[in-house]
C-alpha cells in the first residue's frame, strides 16, 4: 500500500471541541492550513460501523465528498477490559444527549461496580485516524495507550474521560495533565504518550 503525502488544505471531520483543539496542535508544526467541518457546515454522520477504523472512515468520507476537499477524522474511545471493551467505539453515547462526561465516567464506575470486578481496573484508549481524499485514496492509522482507572476523577484539564485515566507511563491522570504533556510529540523520535499521538506519530510518518 502507499500513502499520499498532504500537502494543501486538510478539513478536520470532528464536531468534538477538545479533539479538534488536539489535533490542530498535532499539525501546527506542519504549517497545513485546517479548516473545520463545523465552518463549512458539514453535518455529522451516524456512526455505523463496529471499528474505530470503520468510523474514523466512515466520518472522513463523508467529510471528503461534501468539501471536495481531503479530510482528516479522528474516532476514539475508551476500552475497559472488565467491561469486555465497553464503552469502546459507544464512548460518546455513554455521555448522553448532553455529551456529560462526569455522566459517562459514573456509569463506568457504576458498571464496575456492579461486575464485582476488583481493582486495578485496566483500560486503553484507542484512537483511529483516517485521510480521505476527493477521489477516493483512503489512508489510516491507529495508536493506543494502556492505564488503570482511577476513581474518584483527579483533574479538571483536557476532555472526556481524561480524568479517570492513568497511563502506565505516569503517576497522574490525563485529566492532571497540561494538553501539550499529554500529547506531545518527542523530538527523539520516541513513543509519543497519548492514543491521538501515538496515531499522529504513524500518520506523520507516513504522509506528512
Ligand atoms: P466526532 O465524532 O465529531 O469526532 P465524538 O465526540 O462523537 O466527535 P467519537 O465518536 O470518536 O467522537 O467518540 C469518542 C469519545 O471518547 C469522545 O466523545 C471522548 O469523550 C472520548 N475520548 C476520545 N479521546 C479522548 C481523549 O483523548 N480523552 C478523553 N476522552 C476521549
Amino acid at each position: 500500500m502507499s500513502y499520499r503525502k498532504i500537502t494543501g488544505p486538510l478539513v478536520i471531520a470532528t464536531h468534538n471541541e477538545g479533539k479538534l483543539w488536539e489535533l490542530k496542535q498535532l499539525l501546527g508544526p506542519y504549517g497545513i492550513e485546517v479548516i473545520s467541518a463545523g465552518s463549512l457546515n458539514i453535518p455529522e454522520p451516524e456512526e455505523t460501523e463496529d471499528s474505530f477504523q470503520g468510523n474514523a472512515l466512515l466520518k472522513a468520507r463523508a467529510a471528503a465528498h461534501r468539501a471536495q476537499l481531503p479530510a482528516f477524522a479522528d474516532d476514539s474511545g475508551l476500552c475497559v477490559e472488565a467491561l469486555g471493551g465497553a464503552p469502546g467505539i459507544y464512548s460518546a453515547r455513554w455521555a448522553g444527549a448532553n455529551r456529560d462526561f462526569k455522566v459517562a465516567c459514573e456509569r463506568v464506575r457504576q458498571e464496575l461496580e456492579a461486575s464485582g470486578v476488583q481493582p486495578p481496573f485496566r483500560a486503553n484508549f484507542t484512537c483511529a485516524l483516517a485521510i480521505v481524499w476527493p477521489d477516493g485514496h483512503e489512508d489510516v492509522f491507529e495508536g493506543q495507550v494502556d492505564g488503570v482507572l482511577v476513581f474518584p476523577p483527579r483533574g479538571e484539564k483536557g476532555f472526556g474521560y481524561d480524568p479517570i485515566f492513568k497511563p502506565d507511563e505516569l503517576d497522574k491522570t490525563f485529566g492532571e495533565m497540561m494538553s501539550a504533556e499529554k500529547h506531545a510529540l518527542p523530538g527523539d523520535g520516541s513513543r509519543a504518550l497519548s492514543h491521538r499521538a501515538r496515531a499522529f506519530q504513524a500518520l506523520s510518518r507516513a504522509c506528512l
